[in-house]
Formats: structure tokens, C-alpha cells, sequence
């Protein structure tokens, strides 16, 4: 129908050009206040959708540096609307005053140092300003954590996400090799290194409130990328290449319960990079507790080792019974001593 419309219009000119009525100018005003309606509903409808949704732009913060984060978008959004609604309305009411006008004749205009250099220092400081802010808040993110971080490894796969802690007797997650990994020895547990005898595996994402928090992150096929809005936290999860994030959650599940007024809420995680037909499935959930209940959370999770009894041949001989007492496998030469004790006293 436009394209109909606008035909017509060109055949109607294309006449009275050709009758010789060169000289009409009949919409060029009207095109020119067009502009005008233009602007002035633009701005209207993009003040009104702004305003109107400012407060569903981002979930409620729950991290430290998420503030941080948050004022640096928010000081972006405000540079960047205030230069959008200056060059939006000039560009239209320039289009506007200096419309065709055969008594006006328009000026020649080479150049101006002045405005030049104007119109290249003063972005050129802002944009500076803006990035070192960003730089800086990104060298905190991942930078190396402090020692009393809580470590927990998070693995992406088609299409899934797994997590693996550092048992509570190391607090340190063992080594890991991918040619190691089988159905079983998912996250591929190099069983020489003691460290991974009390390692175990994790289907929640739980975190302790107030202790700031290292992710090691890594992914066993293709790309994914771990986002965690509440957080303010999305690092991609990249086959060979280790990344890591370190953050601090500065509420609770419960807290933010009460503060959402939603008594169903839950923090998840997401990935956020298009990996494959499962991609939407890969929805991790997250708790947050408080830091005593975090401990005993922790103390009460079983090793994988324990799970999997049958990967204690692959542990070497001399490590062997170290490896049972971590795991928590009943060792028989720690159920001697028990008994010992017992009798002793
Ligand atoms: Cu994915």
C-alpha cells in the first residue's frame, strides 16, 4: 500500500515537473515541520518508556562490587542520554530552521579550530574517564582473589552446569586432567593429587553471605558463559583457556525474599552464550546462606570420592589410606584407632 502510495506521489510530481511548475516548494515546509513532529514525539515517547521502565532495568543488586558496577552503568546512561538528546535535537531543528529557502543564500564555511578541537578533546576526556572507571572496576573483579576466598569450580557442558568444591578438610580443589574424564569422573579428578580426595560435586550453586568468593570457571566442549544477574557477574566459560570471576554475595536467598516481597524467589544462574539446541536448559540454581549455615552445608556434603568408591584404584598406593580417611571412606586402620580410644577410656 505505501509503496502504491508513493508512487502515485512520484507520477503526481513527475507531471508537474514536466508542465513546468519547477518552482513549487509546497512540502518543503511541510516536511520540514515533520522533522519537528518528529523530534518533539521521539523524545516525548523515549522520556515516557525510560521513565516508565526504570525500575525493571536491573534486578535488585547482591553483591559488593555489583554496586560499583551499577553506578558505572548508570553514570554511562546518563553521558550517553545527555549527548543523545543534544545532537537529536540539533540535528533536527538545523533541519528544520535552514530549510530551502530561495531568498537564503547559505554561508560558506571551511573550517573552525576552535570547534574542531572542541568537538574532539571534551568526548575524548569523557570517554577517557569512563574507561579508566571501567578498567579499574574490572582489575578488581579479577584480579587474584585474597588466601580466605571460598573456592568452587563451576564446569559448563551441552548442556548443563556442575559445580565441584574443595572438601572442608583441604579447602583446596585437587587437579584435574580432561583425558581423565569418563562417565563417571566427570569433572576428570586426577586422583594422584591428594587434594582431590574430599572434593565433591555440587548440583546448587551455594554460597556463604559476607566471604567473597572465587569462581574458577571452565567449560568441557563448546563455549558457554556463566551469568549471574543478581550478581552483576557473567564471565564465559571457554574449553582450555581458565577464567574466574571473584565476587561477594551481600544477601541471602531469605533476604531477598523479604526484600522482593516474592516469597518464591531464587537466584540462578544462566548461560548466556548460544551453545547448542539445549542452550535454554542450562539453568544452574543458586543459595545463598549465611556463613555459619554455609559451613555446616559444607561439612555435610559427601566426597566424590566416597560416591564413587570404585576410582580408589586409580589413587596410589601410599596415598591410599589418606585417601579413605579424606573421603570419608570407612578406613579399617581408623576404625582401629577409634576402637582403641574407646576402650581406653
Ligand atoms: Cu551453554
Amino acid at each position: 500500500m505505501l509503496g502504491i502510495l508513493y508512487m502515485i506521489f512520484r507520477i503526481g510530481n513527475l507531471i508537474e515537473v514536466v508542465k513546468g511548475k519547477k518552482e513549487d516548494n509546497s512540502w518543503n515546509n511541510i516536511n520540514a515541520v515533520l522533522f519537528l513532529v518528529f523530534m518533539v514525539g521521539g523524545l516525548t515517547l523515549f522520556f515516557w518508556y525510560s521513565i516508565k521502565h526504570m525500575g525493571t532495568y536491573e534486578p535488585p543488586v547482591a553483591s559488593v562490587h555489583g554496586e560499583v558496577t551499577d553506578n558505572l552503568f548508570w553514570i554511562t546512561m546518563w553521558v550517553t542520554v545527555f549527548a543523545f538528546v543534544i545532537i537529536f535535537i540539533a540535528m533536527f531543528w538545523f533541519t528544520y530552521a535552514y530549510r530551502y529557502d530561495k531568498n537564503r543564500k547559505a554561508a560558506f564555511f571551511a573550517d573552525n579550530h576552535y570547534l574542531e578541537i572542541t568537538w574532539t578533546v571534551v568526548p575524548a576526556i569523557v570517554l577517557a574517564l569512563l574507561i579508566f572507571k571501567g578498567l579499574k572496576a574490572w582489575n578488581d573483579i579479577t584480579s587474584p582473589a585474597s588466601k580466605e576466598a571460598v573456592l568452587i569450580e563451576v564446569v559448563g557442558q551441552q548442556f548443563a552446569w556442575t559445580a565441584r568444591y574443595p572438601g572442608a578438610k583441604d579447602k583446596e580443589l585437587g587437579k584435574h586432567n580432561y583425558k581423565l574424564i569418563d562417565a563417571s569422573n566427570e569433572f576428570g579428578l586426577d586422583l594422584t593429587d591428594k587434594n582431590t580426595f574430599d572434593d565433591f560435586k555440587s548440583l546448587t550453586l551455594y554460597l556463604p553471605k559476607g566471604k567473597e568468593v572465587l569462581l574458577k570457571i571452565r567449560a568441557k566442549d563448546v563455549l558457554h558463559s556463566v551469568f549471574l544477574p543478581h550478581f552483576r557477574l557473567k564471565m564465559d566459560a571457554v574449553p582450555g583457556v581458565a577464567t574466574h570471576f571473584k565476587f561477594t554475595p551481600t544477601k541471602t536467598t531469605q533476604e531477598m525474599r523479604e526484600e522482593t516481597g516474592n516469597p518464591n524467589f531464587n537466584y540462578e544462574m544462566a548461560c548466556t552464550e548460544i551453545c547448542g539446541r539445549g542452550h535454554f536448559s542450562m539453568r544452574f540454581p543458586v543459595i545463598v546462606v549465611e556463613a555459619d549455615e554455609y559451613e555446616k552445608w559444607l561439612a555435610s556434603q559427601e566426597s566424590w570420592l566416597k560416591q564413587n568408591p570404585e576410582y580408589m584404584k586409580y589413587v596410589p598406593d601410599n596415598l591410599k589410606e589418606a585417601a579413605m580417611i579424606k573421603a570419608g571412606l570407612p578406613a579399617i586402620s581408623a576404625s582401629i584407632k577409634t576402637t582403641n580410644s574407646v576402650t581406653l577410656k
